[in-house]
């Protein structure tokens, strides 16, 4: 049984989603042998509200140096990062000689930003390539996970921060508390911490069960964030949810006292209680949903494969891993993954080994059904895949239910 590392309470295991590789590991054949996997189960702790993974597999494993994601590999995101940049220059940064540092920070996307103004950063990222992509565009980058050594070594060669940022970073530390203990060591008096991450509540209402895989540990809710935070000497002083990923939540992070809260923060844990998100039943409604979401999916694959259309995958997402290997979809129902990084292609999907290959072979010619991984960038997809829906192709979705989309005519 594990006790949670927030409370120390039991953790439920609430959703299981069988054996499972990891989400990013996408590998090449001579590796089929050596491939590491582990029991993806969702758990929920009733102590402090906490959902989170019950097996963690080592962090090594995930962020290294052939990291697959790139956070520019969307054009939308990147233009979220850049207004949220804007946002906290203007509003968090106004001193002279401020100081913002961005944990997980990637391929330097959001710090770009603050390079480009002349503003004083360092990102702080465990994965070497992307880590060396930052570097590549001026946005100085320090290669290592964030905990509360690094912490006090950032302090000691640069200065503490007026602003911590984090976006979709904070749920994959597995030791919430050398986190907390590092962001209280960074923070200068009345800085903020301000961070992002796909919200649990978006996750249980769409069945997003592919939200769930190795890289991310925790699944918060205002409610768990603020039982983690609160023992450590913060509050969280705002939410501000985001439509990112299929639905997140932004918290701005203070010590205690040293900001007043706004309104929303009530606002969201009403929500919360509404929603049921203390409540074991929300989990274990949650995974008949999964099940049922697992039943259509696979129903649907065999009666296009039975009309012998052609389907293929978009995006070789992390996310995709969960879908694949949890609804053992193969490459009798999926012809190929079609991804725009280049790291993937040639590559095989983790678990159920789906060939990963370029764009360009999505368009040559186009299949007759595309298995949309990324629906939580749908809008910019599909529009700049508008010659795939003129040519009679059709996309097929999961979240929020499995639907083939209507764009046909568009
Ligand atoms: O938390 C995480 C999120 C932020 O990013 C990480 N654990 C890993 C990653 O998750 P993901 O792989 O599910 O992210 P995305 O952004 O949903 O998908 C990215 C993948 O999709 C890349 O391989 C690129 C591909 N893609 C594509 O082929 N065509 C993406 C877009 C927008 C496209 O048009
Ligand atoms: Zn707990």
């Amino acid at each position: 049984m594990k006790r949670c590392p927030v409370c120390g309470s039991a953790v439920e295991p609430v959703v299981p989603l069988g054996r499972m590789p990891l989400a990013n590991g996408f590998l090449r054949q001579e590796d089929f042998p050596s491939e590491y996997f582990f029991q993806l189960t969702l758990g929920f702790c009733e102590g402090c509200a906490m959902v989170q993974l019950v097996e963690n597999v080592p962090r090594e494993k995930m962020f290294h140096a052939e990291y697959p994601f790139f956070t520019a590999s969307s054009t939308r995101m990147a233009e979220h990062f850049r207004a949220w940049a804007e946002q906290v220059a203007r509003e968090r940064l106004s001193a002279p000689r401020s100081f913002v540092v961005e944990i997980g920070s990637n391929d330097g996307t959001l710090l770009q930003v603050f390079a480009t103004a002349g503003i004083s950063h360092l990102g702080v990222e465990p994965s070497a390539n992307v880590a060396a992509v930052a570097q590549s565009k001026g946005v100085n980058t320090v290669c290592r996970f964030f905990d509360e050594k690094a912490a006090r070594d950032i302090v000691r060669e640069h200065s503490e921060a007026d602003a911590v940022l984090a976006a979709n970073c904070f749920c994959h530390i597995q030791d919430l508390h050398t986190l907390a203990a590092g962001l209280q060591v960074l923070l200068k008096p009345k800085g903020v911490v301000i961070f992002e991450d796909p919200y649990l509540g978006d996750i249980i209402e769409r069945v997003a069960y592919d939200q769930i895989y190795d890289e991310h540990a925790y699944y918060f809710s205002l409610a768990s964030v603020t039982h983690w935070l609160s023992r450590h000497g913060f509050e969280i002083v705002d939410v501000q949810p985001q439509a990112t990923h299929g639905g997140s939540m932004r918290y701005v992070v203070a010590r205690c006292g040293e900001l007043n809260a706004t309104s929303q923060v009530d606002v969201q844990r009403r929500k919360e209680t509404t929603l049921g998100l203390h409540s074991p039943e929300t989990y274990r409604q949650l995974n008949v949903n999964v099940r049922r979401s697992r039943d259509e999916l696979i129903e649907l694959l065999q009666r296009l494969k039975r009309h012998a259309t052609r389907v293929v995958g978009y995006a070789a997402t992390s996310k995709s891993t969960t879908v694949l290997n949890y609804c053992r979809i193969s490459t009798d129902l999926l012809e190929f993954i079609s991804d725009t990084t280049p790291i993937k292609h040639g590559r095989f999907s983790p678990g159920m080994h789906i060939p990963v290959r370029s764009h360009k072979e999505f368009q040559a010619p186009y299949p007759d059904y595309a298995l949309l991984f990324a629906w939580n960038h749908a809008d910019e997809i599909i529009e700049k895949e508008r010659a795939f829906c003129q040519a009679g192709g059709q996309w097929i979705t999961y979240v929020p239910r499995v639907e083939v989309l209507d764009y046909a005519t568009s």
